[in-house]
């Protein structure tokens, strides 16, 4: 069944963790709140890639909230995630629905009112854009200036999220915005105490988007 919020957004990165610390912080996060939650891995192997989305989504099952694959529509079908996230240089859209249907989760990476456009019209089920701020964690990416942020808002009837450099400090900027929510990743994976960091996200988010 298609049903997610995208309002906190939790995107994991597994490196410099133990499997085992790893699964933890990813229980914290869920434990702080996080309402939807992405599997981003971009070293594996497809077998290891597969063996750890099995052990995040066992966790994530228990907390009701749906696991996004990040990348792998393949990796996604093994292991029965809900859904998946593409980027611009990943399998198109358009693709990725014809062969996963209707009831998948499909988001998609746009930095533009074109691609937003397009992606929504191939199938989009959401959208991430950004960098909003430079970012710590290891990506390909431009920063995307929030005027961009609020003409893709505009442009699309699907939910759109920031992503990029965001923590409970600078959420002011997308205030106003009609954003669905925020993307993470940093402010929870490399917090100290991941279950308080995004508990006190969580309010942040809700603070900014109930006067949005
Ligand atoms: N896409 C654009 S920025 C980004 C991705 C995957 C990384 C966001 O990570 P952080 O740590 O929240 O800045
Ligand atoms: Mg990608």
């Amino acid at each position: 069944m298609k049903d997610f919020n995208s309002l906190f957004y939790f995107i994991t990165d597994s490196s410099g963790f133990t499997e085992e610390e790893f699964l933890y912080r990813v229980e914290r996060a869920l434990e702080g709140g996080a309402t939807l939650i992405q599997l981003r891995e971009k070293n594996r192997t497809t077998r290891e890639y597969i063996d750890l989305a099995k052990k995040v989504h066992a966790i994530t099952t228990r907390y009701n909230v749906p696991l996004i694959i990040d990348d792998r529509i393949d990796v996604a079908l093994a292991m029965n995630a809900e859904g998946v996230h593409l980027g611009q240089s990943d399998m198109p859209i358009k693709t990725a629905r014809e062969i996963l249907g209707e009831d998948f989760i499909i988001g998609a990476t746009t930095k533009t009112v074109p691609q937003a456009v397009e992606a929504y019209e191939q199938g989009a089920d959401y959208l991430g854009v950004g960098a909003i701020f430079p970012t710590t964690t290891k990506v390909k990416t431009v920063l995307t200036s929030t005027d961009t942020l609020r003409e893709i808002c505009a442009a699309v009837p699907i939910p759109v999220n920031a992503i990029g450099g965001l923590n409970k400090t600078n959420l002011d900027v997308l205030r106003g915005i009609p954003i669905a929510g925020v993307c993470v990743v940093s402010a929870v994976m490399k917090a100290e105490d991941p279950l308080s960091a995004a508990s006190e996200l969580l309010d942040c988010i809700e603070n900014l988007l109930a006067t949005n």
